[in-house]
């Protein structure tokens, strides 16, 4: 849907002028359940992504209008809390953090829609969160640096929709540059962008269509098994904070302690890290097909180890693995359903498509949805003129 469209909803129901943000959408291209283990990931922003028109009323208000759903929530500054209204609260989780840092935040009204899809994990809910985040620090002249907008939007994520997701999303949409995917190190929280061959290999992401039920309930519960395995080891060694300080041979020596759940997450972090750092250097070479094959072992490990795949996102990835013009494929975020993401040459970008497509259809009778991504900039102010 265009940015007109929701400038226009603005202008219809609170008639006066908005500010116009940009939010988009993410991918990462390896690196997952990293994030919230200090570890490393390498997300993108994507030409999917979330509008915003927003504007201060004069009046003690909040008065939102989710164009997507075409529902409107309402409240006073005052009484922001966590509501019934699921969308609402990603905008109010984020209200309640300017406030939670002494900051003043006057009545506002706030149009919002585009075309992230829900639950495909490409971070509909960082997006809504950045980007409102980003308007009000515009509009208050608050000057948070983007960093802290992102802090800011994980734990509005955290408090108002009960995910205690690490901060890879929110990064991603606030840091993304047109072009480059960018390498985070989520503990120092140092970065570094590196340029992606768009002419030669194009990011194609297919749609499994379905969300499991688990999604936040095991996500909060691997993290819990993530911590559990820290604290045995620390005991050995105190140096180990995160995962990202573990060994596998730590981790061996002590796998009876351990048990066998609780290792297997282990290892799955402490493997991903290292195939994060082997994927950038093979970035660096200009080795995509090496880069491909780290892509296939983080699904693997997803699968196997971690347990946060899915049949569908299975199959994706076995129709992606028995294609030619494909280098490398894996389920992407959190999982239990969503997208996975696929390195595919430029030229076998359409056949590729079919093929997914087809093969889908027959092996599990479900129809699927691609989309093939361009990587954008991250989270921006627009010009009027541009709506
Ligand atoms: C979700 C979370 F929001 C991220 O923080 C990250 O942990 C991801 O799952 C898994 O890598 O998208």
């Amino acid at each position: 849907m265009p940015l007109s469209s929701i400038r226009a909803a603005f202008e219809q129901q609170f008639q006066h002028q908005p500010l116009l943000v940009r939010a988009p959408g993410r991918v990462n291209l390896i690196g997952e359940h990293t994030d919230y283990n200090g570890g490393f990931v390498l997300p993108a922003a994507i030409d999917r992504e979330i509008y915003f028109a927003v504007g201060l009323n004069g009046t003690s208000q909040i008065r939102l209008y989710s164009y997507d759903q075409q529902e409107s929530f309402q409240t006073d500054v005052t009484a922001v809390q966590p509501s019934d209204t699921q969308w609402a609260n990603y905008l109010l989780g984020v209200v309640a953090q300017f406030q939670g840092q002494g900051l003043d935040v006057p009545g506002f009204d706030c149009v919002f829609g585009g075309n992230v899809p829900i639950g495909a994990g490409l971070s509909s809910s960082a997006a809504v969160e950045c980007g409102l985040a980003f308007a009000l620090n515009t509009l208050l002249n608050t000057n948070l640096e983007r960093m802290q907008l992102a802090r800011m939007s994980q734990l509005a994520e955290h408090t108002y929709a009960g995910v205690q997701c690490g901060i890879m999303d929110q990064f991603a949409s606030l840091f993304g540059q047109a072009g480059h995917v960018v390498r985070l190190d989520c503990r120092s929280l140092e970065y570094a962008y590196f340029p992606f061959d768009t002419e030669h290999y194009q990011l194609v992401l297919c749609n499994s269509g379905v969300k499991h039920s688990l999604a936040s309930s095991e996500y909060n519960t691997r993290r819990q098994e993530c911590e559990r395995g820290v604290a045995i080891l620390q005991q050995y060694y105190p140096e180990v904070q995160s995962l990202r300080d573990a060994t596998l041979a730590q981790l061996e020596e002590h796998r009876a302690e351990l048990g066998d759940v609780v290792y297997r997450r282990c290892s799955y972090v402490v493997e991903e890290n290292l195939r994060v750092e082997a994927a950038c250097q093979s970035l660096v070479a200009g080795d995509l097909r090496a880069f491909g094959q780290q892509m296939y072992g983080s699904h693997a490990g997803l699968r196997d180890k971690y347990e946060v795949s899915c049949p569908e996102l299975d199959v994706l990835v076995e129709l992606a693995q028995e294609f030619t013009g494909v280098l490398g494929s894996r389920m992407m975020g959190g999982g239990f359903g969503g997208c996975t993401i696929n390195l595919v040459e430029t030229s076998q970008v359409a056949a590729f498509v079919q093929h997914a497509t087809q093969g889908y259809q027959q092996r599990l009778g479900l129809p699927l949805e691609t989309y093939q991504t361009t990587i954008t900039a991250g989270v921006g102010v627009l010009e009027a003129s541009v709506a």
